[in-house]
């Protein structure tokens, strides 16, 4: 018989994600850990993400029947932001790949790291976060629950809804997250700059693709995006949007 999933709970990590891959080859599906502070919280492609205090910092093994597939972070990305609605009444909208968003600044960020046939799935939410807490340039693109409501989120309440809730998203077929996260995408239909390894360019978002991929139309024709950076474009004239640039 396999052991049940258990939540571990640590006052400081570097990072929830490296902890929970450590355990991804032996632990059962929907085993998570969790920490107050991570002190090398982990983004994509080696960015680093802020995690103080007051934040539901998060990652949960994953053992989807199909093995890994770009489908579940957006899966997982549209998961989050339905317990997050639930838990605080803040309906965060999502920006490709699988930013939460609220008025064009970060509520939460998903990160999926796969370990053979698992996956972890890490989620950052800010939850009771004072918007003093951010550092840097993330200071000025970053929000959270308690800014936007003005008080303090039940952390539990919200972990208890995202743990099943991913478990169930990895179970789902990929054209239902892919569906879920159409759903509540802002980057549909805006202008947008996407950067990636290989350079910049502008076009309008049409759609995901069944592997995930954001489908671009941009000078040239239609552009299938894999890894980049989109952000979305102020509405109005091309002047316009040079002038604001990325948000
Ligand atoms: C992400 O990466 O958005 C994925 C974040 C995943 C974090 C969770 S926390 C639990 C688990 N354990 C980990 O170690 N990680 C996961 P990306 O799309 O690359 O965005 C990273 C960028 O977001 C940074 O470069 C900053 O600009 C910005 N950022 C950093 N910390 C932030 C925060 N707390 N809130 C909003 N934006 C932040």
């Amino acid at each position: 018989m396999t052991s049940p999933a258990l939540i571990y709970f640590h006052h400081v990590l570097d990072s929830t994600n490296r902890a929970a891959l450590a355990l991804a080859d032996t632990a059962p599906a929907g085993t998570a850990v969790v920490s107050e502070v991570q002190t090398a919280g982990r983004g994509r492609r080696e960015r680093s993400w802020q995690s103080p205090s007051g934040g539901l910092w998060l990652s949960v093994v994953l053992r989807p029947p199909g093995g890994p597939h770009p489908s579940l972070s957006l899966g997982v990305a549209a998961a989050a932001a339905h317990c997050i609605a639930r838990v605080s009444g803040v309906q965060a909208a999502l920006k490709w790949p699988n930013d939460i968003i609220y008025a064009g600044r970060k509520l939460a960020g998903v990160l999926l790291e796969t370990a053979g046939n698992a996956v972890v799935a890490g989620v950052g939410v800010n939850v009771n976060v004072p918007g003093t807490a951010f550092t840097g340039p993330v200071a000025g693109t970053a929000t959270s629950l308690l800014a936007l409501t003005g008080r303090l989120t039940a952390r539990p309440d919200l972990l208890s809804l995202l743990v099943p809730a991913l478990v169930d998203a990895s179970h789902r077929p990929r054209a239902a997250n892919l569906a879920a996260w159409r759903d509540l995408a802002e980057t549909l239909g805006r202008r947008v700059l996407v950067s990636g390894p290989t350079g910049a360019f502008t076009g309008t978002a049409l759609d995901i693709d069944p592997s995930g991929a954001l489908l671009v139309e941009a000078a040239g024709g239609v552009r299938q995006v894999l890894a980049a950076d989109v952000s979305i474009r102020p509405e109005g004239d091309a002047a316009t949007a040079e002038k604001y640039g990325p948000r």
